[in-house]
């Protein structure tokens, strides 16, 4: 079992004994441990094995958490876990998907009335009932009303590409093992960088299907074989995902790997355009109209006009290669005929990173951690964002002590420049909220004297949208604030991003001359494709940061790369790709 998982299973304890109105200090005991395993770059198996070490030296991990790890180690599952999913109900896993929905909420709501479903809890919040429950109300019956639609949604039960490219990786390593493999790629929604990904498919270049279909079955992730036909198998692995793969001939791996990136719109317009050509496309290759190609699975070669590679199935139809992160089929086919295909930005473009966290509030790493984090990963100038004060929960930084840490910030800038030329500038910043009833959480005389200050909105996301917009828009016009912090503020598959009217927000920047986020988070990812790209067409500048808690958290900047790119963004239209000088001149100030 890996690390995640290992912290999901406890998470679902601690959720499981808190439905059961177990001991407080037990049910925090679990969520801790689930913490300190989560933010591990270590496997739990390393640690157990090292003859030097033991896991109760982990925080939070007594001897009774060191065996049950101990346990899940070695068999995969943990009783205590089976005989609290045996006691529960298995209404309360469904309901406590609806977001804002605990287990104590959940227990009340089964207890008082006897909700059995899903629906039935709709039913109850539109009948008034819900409401009525001692902690409820009015507003929380509306606002559970609005979340089940969200938890209804089997959209929201998909992996996170970032936790999909972690099995990719996997099944890469664990194939490209197979000597009968001589190419393997990933395909479907995970190439095309999708927010969420719900199967994995996998196209392979082989003579020999059999030992290729046996090779994936024999992999200890594979829990079960669900068909296994001539040339395709799919098999269910880790974390339940469906994983499909195909076996194709050398001739026609482009062909294949094209079909099956998907998009299936994508393809369907291709498919129309080589139509106008006199040519059809499938997944072994393009074929001549009219030949024996047409309503045969398995056509003859002598029809084949191209398909060993993609850039030679786009070039059968007259067009260039199309980026994976594009085939959505919005404008790119279009574009693509034009040769007006966005030259999408790459990772290596990043100069900088200008959203993170350290120990100051609620990040794992000190400032000089961060700091030679940065560095190893090759950035030019990073911000160092802690929260304001208004985020207790994180011990937000007051005035004195957020003073006191640019302090600290300048020292550590003199004392990277003594040999010359500094490896890294790091900017004094500050991830100021904005307060529920307007305004910034700390004062303009102390946001005047920041390099550079990123404004969030974390409290009152249910207040109403011209109140929300109101709040960005105001942040937005303050000659302070470089840039709104993930400004729908949605977590995948877990919060809906709160009522804003973004138009009214993207136009404000663009007046304004303030940029927008896109948070690398693979759980925000915030901005999204769609207002990324309305962000670039109405002249405002995106600001790729990983909002970083951890110097691991340096390493989620491809996500939101993969995000920009999607959005069609070039190198130009991402503010911190430019230099330190060239970032400050495209700054309101
Ligand atoms: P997902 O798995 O829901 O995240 O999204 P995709 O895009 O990976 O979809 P999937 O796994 O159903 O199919 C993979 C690709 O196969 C899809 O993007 C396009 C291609 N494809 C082409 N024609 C068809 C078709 O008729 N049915 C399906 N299911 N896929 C097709
Ligand atoms: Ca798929
Ligand atoms: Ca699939
Ligand atoms: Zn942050």
């Amino acid at each position: 079992m890996t690390n995640a998982e290992i912290a999901a299973t406890f998470e679902q304890v601690a959720d499981l004994l808190e439905y059961q109105g177990g001991n407080v200090f037990r049910v925090r005991a679990y969520r801790n441990a689930a913490r300190t395993i989560d933010g591990m770059v270590e496997s739990l198996a390393a640690v157990r094995d090292d003859s030097g070490r033991s896991l109760t030296d982990l925080e939070g991990v007594g001897s009774d958490l060191a065996e049950k790890i101990g346990t899940l180690l070695d068999t995969g599952g943990l009783p205590l876990l089976t005989d609290l999913q045996k006691a529960v109900p298995a209404v309360v896993f469904q309901l406590m998907r609806v977001p804002g929905l605990g287990p104590k909420k959940v227990k009340l709501l089964v207890d008082q009335l006897g909700i059995d479903s899903l629906d039935a809890l709709e039913k109850a919040c539109r009948d008034g009932q819900v409401a009525g429950v001692k902690g409820f109300g009015a507003k929380t019956q509306a606002a559970i009303l609005g979340n089940i639609a969200f938890a209804k949604d089997p959209e929201h039960a998909r992996l996170l590409w970032q936790e999909a490219d972690a099995i990719v990786q996997d099944v890469l390593v664990w194939m490209r093992g197979c000597p009968q493999v001589r190419r393997i790629e990933g395909a479907g929604s995970w190439r095309r960088g999708r927010e969420t990904v719900g199967d994995l498919d996998f196209v392979v270049d082989s003579d020999d299907s059999v030992a290729v279909m046996d090779r994936l079955h024999a992999w200890n992730e594979t829990s079960a074989v669900l068909l296994r036909g001539e040339t395709k198998t799919s098999v269910r692995g880790p974390r339940g995902v469906q994983i499909d793969l195909r076996v194709v001939e050398h001739d026609s791996f482009g062909a294949a790997l094209q079909y099956f990136t998907g998009s299936k719109e994508h393809n369907v317009r291709l498919r129309s355009l080589a139509r106008d050509r006199g040519l059809t496309i499938n997944e072994y290759g393009v074929f001549t109209l009219g030949s024996e190609a047409e309503g045969d699975t398995k056509p003859s070669k002598r029809a084949l006009v191209a398909g060993a590679t993609e850039q030679d199935v786009y070039g059968a139809v007259g067009l260039p290669w199309v980026p994976p992160e594009l085939r959505e089929a919005r404008d790119e086919i279009k574009e693509a005929e034009r040769g007006t295909l966005p030259a999408l930005v790459e990772l290596a473009d990043l100069r900088g990173d200008l959203h993170m966290h350290t120990t100051a509030t609620d990040g794992e790493d000190t400032l000089a951690e961060m700091v030679r984090a940065a560095i190893a990963r090759g950035l030019h100038y990073i911000a160092i964002t802690d929260h304001g004060q208004r985020v207790t929960m994180a011990r937000g930084l007051d005035k004195g002590r957020l003073l006191k840490q640019w302090d600290d910030i300048d020292r550590l800038n003199e004392s990277l420049a003594e040999e010359g030329s500094p490896p890294i500038v790091v900017l004094k910043g500050i991830e100021v909220d904005m307060l529920e009833k307007g305004g910034l959480d700390l004062p303009d005389d102390v946001l005047g004297k920041a390099d550079w200050v990123v404004a969030s909105l974390h409290y009152g996301q249910n207040q109403p949208r011209e109140q929300i917009t109101a709040r960005i828009i105001e942040a937005i016009e303050n000659p302070h604030v470089s840039v709104i912090g993930h400004p729908t503020g949605r977590l995948l598959n877990r919060r809906p991003p709160y009522d804003v009217d973004i138009e009214a927000v993207i136009a404000a920047a663009a007046r304004t001359g303030t940029f927008l986020e896109i948070n690398a988070n693979p759980w925000r990812l915030d901005l999204n494709e769609h207002h990324a790209a309305a962000a670039k067409k109405a002249g405002v500048k995106i600001v790729i940061s990983t909002d970083a808690h951890s110097t691991r958290g340096l390493d989620m900047m491809r996500c939101g790369v993969l995000q920009a790119r999607r959005a069609g963004l070039e190198a130009s239209d991402v503010a911190n790709t430019r230099t330190l000088a060239g970032l400050r001149k495209l700054m309101k100030r």
